[in-house]
């Protein structure tokens, strides 16, 4: 509590502390989420529990306001972790039970009871929060509940990073927890360290690298990843570095989110508001409102369309009349990723060890393994495993599911299909890389002694950078646009040719507003409805009237909304087995 002069509690933490009456809120996919003036309280709440975390962890933590891609009126709040990733799972139910607690005293007593159950001593805490936020213009004022609800402990400090992109302020725990410097200035160094590395190990130029000489346009969503490209590129100083980009929330540009972004691009497959046919075959991108999620396209004529020229009324007009997207999103990411990765493991001699494994020399077992969700679209799945060799794990929807999973292998990709993703390496692994690049010791010993080798070397050295240039915290927009680059300009290739290293199943992605959507419970990562049962056997009989068809329905954790995803040989079939699952939501429903 705090308290006046006279001993009297603020009115402002009075009004922190009032729920509102009949809501519930949970944490959710990736924290709280609603209309921001619902939040004040819900804030200041999880702010306790990002005091609580440190102070059972004695380690830093994180928390930032942002509803990510959700509309501009809405806002949110996530945590991080000591590690620098999603608060640990366990603790989401104190968060759940915190912000739906009815009265002032209940939330006293869950306090009270959290601390009791985790050991923490509250006449004796201590420790240190950073908070960051997004664009949106709500942030300040749930930024300032947040720091009502850090000092609600005593001998907590709170590190106010300012508008920050989500990723920079994970970056940032995890950087302040290894004891290292953790500035926004720290971060760009760090990955842009990683880059400069990796473009000194290209191979030879030759004409084709033309291709990358243009600079990549980018969608800001309106949001803080814009001005935070802007930076990267003016700290990084190369000229294979450059981006256009639009977007940016300044005057004249719309609303966050709206019409923009890559959950837009993703999702509707439309280009987003200030793209156009000027821009067909150039090297385009966008990110999410908080710029954790990356996805890059290209435009092409549409050679089918018979539509008059002239002026576009709505972006809808672009598809199936004059432009065609060519996505490519969190499943091709991975795959580019792991392509360049296998390449780097062949050049230093690895050998198939025929369990989904790669034999190294002088480490053993390399377990490199791509996390997916259900949403992976079938043909990404079939090339990893079929065409890489690589093993492939899916987990329900969430960075947080991903990231448990990519931990268990010494390379783990993870990456949703939505963008939002990273590469993970094992700490033994990075050990032995480091250790070896440090050593120079590359090569075989030889008649006329050691002989070097310089391929290997190579290669170990271009995963080093690969490991500094990924934010290793968690999914990072910006981190990602530099590994994407990277390895285009390693393959000296363009978008074209990424995009035809394997064609995606026709699919369609739909969102269907319910009474409630928590009465769907799935099971299998998801891909199944456990109940309401009649729920699944529908959706059974739809999938097994189209060839190749595949789909599922899933609560949405960050929206209000039932999502469907289907899949099929056709395009129309993708559509017609999506909507006919949405009228069987409804009518199961309601
Ligand atoms: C968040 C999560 C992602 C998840 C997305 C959509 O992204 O971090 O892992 O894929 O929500 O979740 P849902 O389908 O449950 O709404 P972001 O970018 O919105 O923070």
């Amino acid at each position: 509590y705090s308290y006046d002069g006279d001993g009297d509690m603020t009115n402002d933490v009075v009004t922190m502390i009032m729920v509102m009456e009949g809501s519930q809120f949970f944490y959710g996919t990736a924290g709280f989420r609603a209309e921001a003036h619902l939040l004040p309280s819900v804030v200041f709440r999880t702010a306790v529990l990002a005091a609580l975390r440190s102070a059972k962890t004695r380690s830093a933590t994180g928390l930032v306001v942002t509803a990510s891609h959700n509309p501009i009126k809405d806002n949110g709040v996530k945590l991080a972790d000591p590690s620098g990733g999603m608060l640990c799972m366990e603790w989401e139910e104190y968060a759940d039970r915190l912000v739906n607690a009815q009265s002032s005293l209940a939330l006293c007593e869950l306090v009270g009871e959290i601390a009791d159950r985790e050991g923490i001593s509250l006449g004796d805490t201590g420790g240190r929060i950073l908070v960051g936020r997004d664009t949106r213009p709500s942030g300040m004022e749930l930024v300032d509940a947040a720091k009502k609800g850090i000092s609600a402990l005593p001998g907590m400090e709170v590190l106010d990073m300012g508008v920050v992109s989500t990723p920079q302020l994970h970056w940032m725990v995890q950087a302040t927890n290894r004891g290292e410097p953790a500035t926004e200035d720290d971060y760009f160094a760090d990955i842009l360290s990683g880059y400069r590395e990796l473009a000194t190990l290209k191979p030879t130029r030759d004409a084709r690298q033309k291709v990358l000489e243009d600079p990549l346009l980018v969608d800001g969503s309106n949001g803080v990843g814009a001005a935070k490209l802007i930076d990267l590129q003016s700290r990084a100083g190369v000229s294979s570095l450059r981006f256009e980009v639009r977007n940016k929330g300044e005057e004249g540009d719309g609303p966050l989110n709206d019409g923009v972004g890559a959950d837009f691009v993703q999702k509707e497959r439309l280009p987003p508001a200030k793209f156009s046919e000027q821009d067909i075959g150039r090297r385009c991108a966008s990110v999410d409102g908080d710029a954790d999620r990356l996805v890059y396209f290209y435009l092409e004529k549409n050679q089918k369309s018979d539509s008059p020229g002239g002026q576009m009324a709505v972006q809808g007009d672009y598809l199936g009349s004059r432009l065609t997207l060519h996505l490519l999103d969190g499943d091709k990411i991975a795959v580019l990723a792991a392509l360049f990765i296998s390449q780097q493991l062949e050049e230093l001699g690895a050998k198939d060890d025929g369990n989904g494994g790669k034999s190294v020399v002088g480490y053993g077992t390399v377990r490199v393994g791509v996390v997916q969700t259900a949403y992976a679209n079938g043909a990404s799945t079939k090339y990893i495993k079929e065409v890489l060799g690589l093993e492939v794990a899916v987990t329900p929807t969430g960075v947080k599911h991903l990231h448990e999973k990519a931990v268990g292998f010494d390379i783990g990709i993870y990456f949703e299909a939505n963008g939002h993703g990273m590469i993970l390496f094992g700490a033994s692994f990075l050990a032995w890389l480091n250790k070896k690049q440090a050593s120079g010791d590359c090569g075989r010993e030889g008649d006329d002694g050691f002989i070097t080798d310089r391929k290997a070397e190579v290669a170990i050295a271009r995963l080093v950078a690969l490991s500094k240039l990924v934010n290793q915290a968690v999914g990072d927009a910006l981190s990602g646009i530099l590994l994407v680059e990277s390895i285009l300009q390693y393959r000296q290739s363009g978008l074209h040719e990424w995009n035809t290293l394997y064609k995606d199943l026709p699919s369609r992605q739909s969102k269907v507003m319910v009474p409630d959507r928590r009465q769907i419970v799935t099971k299998d990562a998801e891909t199944k409805v456990a109940s309401p049962d009649v729920l699944q056997q529908l959706i059974d009989l739809e999938i097994a009237k189209y060839k190749h068809g595949r789909a599922f329905v899933r609560p949405s954790g960050t929206e209000d909304v039932v999502r469907v995803y289907a899949e099929a040989e056709q395009q129309t079939d993708a559509d017609a087995l999506a909507n006919a699952i949405a009228r069987h939501i409804r009518s199961v429903l309601g």
